[in-house]
């Protein structure tokens, strides 16, 4: 777009003491995807119009000259990415979701400047099958990895894969966590930093593409100085994808000391939902005492369990805390990348993906960890910022005149504004989608954004759209969870449930194809977001279970599931799980 396709560009004296300087336009470029409609400047509080027309002169020249700057160029490049993957990350844990105590400001940012998929799900709520689906697109039982030690199939199509064979430079830096003793470089990846297992929050051995050592820090960073040494060492012939695995705020939890005592003074307690589980299968109160029941040993924190006592939520309250500070370094994280590739001229073609693998329980029916189809176990958070994101909005001036800074609202500085300078920049305004996204979106949707060839088999559905427009009519409007019985793990049934907007089915089969043995689970979400509810043996609610079972069936033939494996359900057990696997 050039400065003469502008209709109209005038100055308005504003009523009162205040001038406002305004451009108006009515036309959208979408090589730049910016609505160039009444851009504002905002009031400027002075008397001196010559000066005014000054900047509105050098104003416009110089957001004109970014546009054409973009027109300019016959095809955009291929935008680079920038995954960072959270580890047990609950959906609320940000403050663009309205946590009371967390301060995220660095993501929220991501969020306002791009786009905030408000509800985003895992399909199988379990670190490795959840994050092998992000990688392939596909549903656990399809990719195989059902479990947190089996390793991703080296011949499966995943999109970092698609994006190497597409001409990207791909790195990987951080917990991979498929496969606990191999700590190689996977296929996909022209740059691999990982570790084995889970790695420790303090001093751990990397295999750095290749070269295992002992990396001292704090890991949040240690991973975050690791992208950032590659992404300036890119000469930048080739678009890239850099992953960030971060093993935060997985348990155990330790956070680095300078936040170790950010949140003393808050006051933390048992989720009312702790206390209401009339109505719910009996295997959720059987799990209460256990390693993930909220009277156990709570990731170490309780050290004499079980303890049902009132004054035991101290131990729930110190593990909650260090979760949270944990989340504060993971912030500062997003805020190092950001300005990296900000410095680098790389921030604007650079797509921007934070996201999580799992939900996790903190309290809610009794229940820590995840896996379970309850909803803090199955929301993630998910926020996506870069080109070819979010729908086209308005647009404003921020720029510093003298040492005041001028406003949108007028809420700047009065004094003469002198010297002058003006940077054009995207307002923050959030946009937020509401449809149900998935984990298995993800490979279809980033393959989609970096113009490259699709998966050739996926379960999920590139959200660009959705994205680019803020709703699509023909979106799903249900989904299939499952989740298997765990050996090692004996606190959580078979699980396998249906999520429409509005409702929850969950049931438990036994695994031999018998009847169920555990009551089965019916929440009305729309109503009752927090599971309060359960209304499976309500008998006005016979045909609406009926209804999701057919829905339910219909999903699992959609995603190839003929015969429904899965391991026998030995029941809910009071051992620890082994010491090597916690
Ligand atoms: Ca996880």
């Amino acid at each position: 777009m050039s400065f003469a396709r502008f209709k109209r560009a005038k100055c308005l004296r504003a009523a009162g003491s205040a001038s406002a300087l305004k451009i108006e336009e009515q036309e959208t470029d979408p090589t730049i995807g910016v609505v160039m409609k009444d851009l504002e400047f905002g009031i400027l509080p002075t008397r001196n119009i010559a000066m005014l027309r000054l900047i509105a002169i050098v104003a416009t020249a110089v957001f004109a000259a970014a546009l054409a700057s973009s027109a300019q160029a016959a095809e955009p490049p291929r935008p680079n990415v920038v995954f960072v993957l959270c580890d047990d990350l609950r959906a609320d844990c940000l403050g663009i979701a309205g946590h009371p105590h967390l301060k995220t400001p660095h993501i929220d940012r991501l969020a306002a400047e791009g786009v905030y998929f408000r509800n985003t799900f895992c399909t199988t709520s379990l670190c490795s099958p959840s994050r092998a689906s992000i990688l392939s697109g596909l549903y656990a039982h399809a990719h195989g990895v059902k479990d947190n030690f089996t390793e991703f199939p080296t011949a499966m199509e995943s999109f970092p894969l698609l994006m190497q064979r597409g001409g990207y430079e791909t790195a990987y830096v951080g917990k991979w966590h498929m496969g606990e003793e191999n700590d190689e470089r996977r296929p996909g990846f022209d740059y691999f930093a990982t570790h084995k297992g889970q790695g420790k929050y303090f001093d751990t051995e990397f295999n750095v593409d290749g070269t295992r050592k002992v990396l001292p820090g704090y890991y949040t960073h240690v991973v975050t100085d690791l992208a950032i040494d590659w992404i300036k060492s890119r000469d930048l012939k080739k678009p890239f994808l850099m992953m960030v695995g971060q093993k935060a705020p997985h348990s155990f939890y330790f956070p680095e000391p300078k936040y170790e005592h950010a949140f003393d003074n808050v006051e933390v307690k048992y989720p009312d939902t702790a206390f209401a589980l009339e109505g719910k299968p009996t295997w959720i109160k059987e799990r209460l005492s256990t390693w993930h029941g909220i009277y156990g040993p709570l990731f170490e924190w309780r050290k004499k369990f079980p303890d049902s006592s009132p004054e035991a939520v101290k131990d729930f309250a110190a593990m909650t805390r260090a979760y949270w500070g944990t989340i504060l370094s993971v912030d500062d994280s997003v805020g190092r990348l950001v300005a990296t590739l900000k410095a680098r001229g790389l921030y604007d073609n650079t797509v921007f993906v934070f996201m999580g693998d799992n939900g996790l329980l903190n309290g809610e029916h009794g229940m820590v960890d995840k896996r379970t189809m309850h909803e803090p176990s199955i929301r993630i958070p998910l926020i996506v910022r870069g080109p070819g994101v979010g729908i086209p909005r308005r647009v404003a001036m921020a720029e510093k005149v003298g040492e005041g800074t001028l406003s949108r609202d007028g809420s700047g500085s009065t004094r003469a504004p002198v010297p002058l300078k003006v940077v054009p920049r995207a307002v923050s305004t959030p946009q937020t989608i509401d449809r149900q996204v998935l984990t298995v979106d993800m490979a279809p949707s980033l393959l989609e954004l970096c113009g490259l060839p699709p998966l050739k088999a996926t379960h999920g559905r590139s959200w660009v759209k959705l994205a680019r427009e803020g709703n699509d009519p023909a979106w799903r409007k249900s989904w299939l969870y499952e989740y298997n019985y765990e050996k090692q793990f004996p606190y959580t049934p078979n699980v396998r449930g249906v999520r429409t907007d509005d409702w929850k089915y969950i049931h438990y089969p036994h695994g031999d194809g018998t009847p169920d043995r555990h009551l089965s689970e019916l929440y009305d979400l729309a109503n009752d977001p927090e599971e309060r509810k359960n209304l499976a043996a309500d008998p006005a609610q016979k045909g609406r279970i009926a209804e999701l079972q057919a829905e339910l069936a219909r999903l699992m033939r959609e995603t190839g599931i003929e015969k429904d494996a899965m391991p026998l359900d030995e029941g809910v057990k009071q051992t620890l799980p082994d010491q090597k696997i916690r």
